[in-house]
């Protein structure tokens, strides 16, 4: 059998990651974040299609092509988190499992980094791990994936 599909769906800026202030995000690039998303999800037993994209509106129609398609969605909004109505709505759309990961702490940083409307449509959220947050992501998503197998 195929292993499920989760979508790694990555919001603005994300592609400047080890470049963009490394101080708060870290040195990892993009394509060793991918790389370690890779590796982690063939230990968990699962496939990846990572992405990430400065639109608003590709991350909607890529959200709402998970349906029918993905087992299960992580995402990374990024600076679409506070904002992003549009996103939110394709995400309950779509009714997928969904893991929220943000790499800083955003409660620890500008008061309006701290709403989510992502987390309104959130399984679960990860923040100020780093991109290890990823792969935590990863880890919890086989768990529930496992977990829905047995019910
Ligand atoms: C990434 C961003 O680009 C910011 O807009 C968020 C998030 C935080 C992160 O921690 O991954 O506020």
């Amino acid at each position: 059998m195929a292993p499920p599909l989760i979508a790694v769906l990555n919001g603005p800026n994300i592609n400047m990651l080890g470049m963009r202030e490394p101080e708060k995000y870290g040195s990892t690039t993009i394509d060793e974040l991918e790389q370690l998303c890779a590796d982690a999800a063939e230990d968990l037993g699962l496939a990846i299609d990572f992405r990430q994209t400065n639109s608003e509106g590709e991350l909607v129609t890529w959200v709402q092509e998970c349906r029918g398609r993905c087992a299960g969605i992580i995402m990374n909004p990024a600076g679409y988190t506070t904002n992003s109505i549009a996103t939110m709505d394709a995400l309950l759309a779509v009714n997928l499992p969904t893991i929220e990961v943000h790499i800083t702490n955003i409660h620890r940083r500008e008061e309006f980094r701290h709403h989510s409307f992502i987390s309104k449509a959130a399984t679960g959220v990860i923040a100020g791990l780093g991109v290890q947050g990823y792969v935590l992501a990863l880890r919890a998503m086989a768990g529930m994936l496992d977990t829905e197998q047995d019910a």
